[in-house]
């Protein structure tokens, strides 16, 4: 395996990280999760600006432009081989002293970018659905942290995801701090209704997916609209067909909401027909790249 670490593909041994980096010490730093199918990288315009993004928001100028970022992540793909992969990217403050303040990391920012491949959840649950369960752990308040950046302080869903663990479910229902419906730990959330889709406006305390997007976007093409929608677990729990959407778990049908049954408990027709759809957009759109 090659990492890209600081504009060096090294093995994996070699990729070692400072214990002074600020991503380390206190998470300061953002992260994309990508993937490629079939040589084409899906989305990555769409996740180096969403990077960007992150790394504005928390005034972080990362050290090369997009165009080298992309030419990095098709490196990486390339160097390691892969048809298929899951990326991973993280840009880190870098190096700094044992307090807070960012500016005392005056040397490089960390980049490492990571291809590997991953399946989230066994093949059964894509086919049977998966049950998930609303956690105490409420989403982040966007005026503290906002859910739209995706930077490496990921305390708040991984809490929700033990939670979840704890009660026997692979993934958590997040709601915000209003009480409506936010996200899951790694995934939007969608729910069909009469033949439409339903999800949670993205100001409200979720990300704005990516994958999210896409199934607005191809389901608009096969005719079913869709609408963001305040949502609460009541709207969820009355649902005809509910699923996740994010770029590690792809599209998962959820069957089972905090006990009650969604729908007649299994995936619904709408729900498999965006997952054969989602499949093959993968296979045809992206960015192109070879491997030996
Ligand atoms: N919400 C949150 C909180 C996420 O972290 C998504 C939604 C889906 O967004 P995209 O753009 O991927 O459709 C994410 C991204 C994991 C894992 O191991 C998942 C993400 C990030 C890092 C790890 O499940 N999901």
């Amino acid at each position: 395996m090659k990492i890209f670490l600081n504009g060096k593909l090294v093995s994996k041994e070699q990729a070692t990280v400072s214990v002074f980096d600020h991503g380390y010490l206190y998470g300061d730093g953002v992260f994309e999760g990508i993937r490629s199918y079939n040589c084409l990288v899906f989305k990555l315009k769409e996740h180096v600006d969403r990077l960007y993004e992150s790394a504005h928001s928390i005034m972080l100028d990362i050290s090369m432009t997009k165009k080298e970022m992309i030419e990095a992540i098709v490196k990486t793909l390339k160097a390691n081989n892969l048809k298929d992969a899951y990326l991973r990217v993280v840009v880190s403050r870098g190096v700094g002293d044992l307090g807070l303040d960012p500016r005392k990391c005056k040397g490089q920012q960390t980049v490492v970018i990571i291809a590997d491949r991953i399946n989230l959840y066994p093949k059964e649950l894509y086919e049977q659905g998966m049950a998930i369960i609303t956690v105490p752990t409420v989403r982040n308040l966007p005026e503290a942290l906002n859910p739209q950046i995706k930077s490496l302080n990921y305390l708040n869903n991984i809490l929700a995801k033990i939670e979840a663990m704890n009660s026997g479910c692979q993934e958590a229902l997040m709601l915000d701090h209003l009480g409506y419906v936010a996200e899951c730990t790694g995934d939007n959330i969608f729910v069909v209704k009469k033949g439409q889709l339903y999800t949670p406006p993205q100001c409200l305390g979720s990300l704005r997916g990516i994958t999210r997007d896409a199934v607005i976007e191809l389901a608009a093409k096969i005719k079913i609209a869709s609408h963001e929608h305040v949502l609460t677990r009541h709207e969820v729990f009355i649902s005809d067909e509910c699923f996740l959407t994010g770029t590690a778990a792809e599209i998962i049908p959820v069957v089972k909401v905090d006990g009650r049954l969604i729908g007649n408990g299994k995936p619904g027709p709408i729900s498999k027909k965006i997952m054969a759809k989602f499949k093959q957009i993968t296979k045809v759109q992206g960015v192109k790249y070879t491997i030996k």
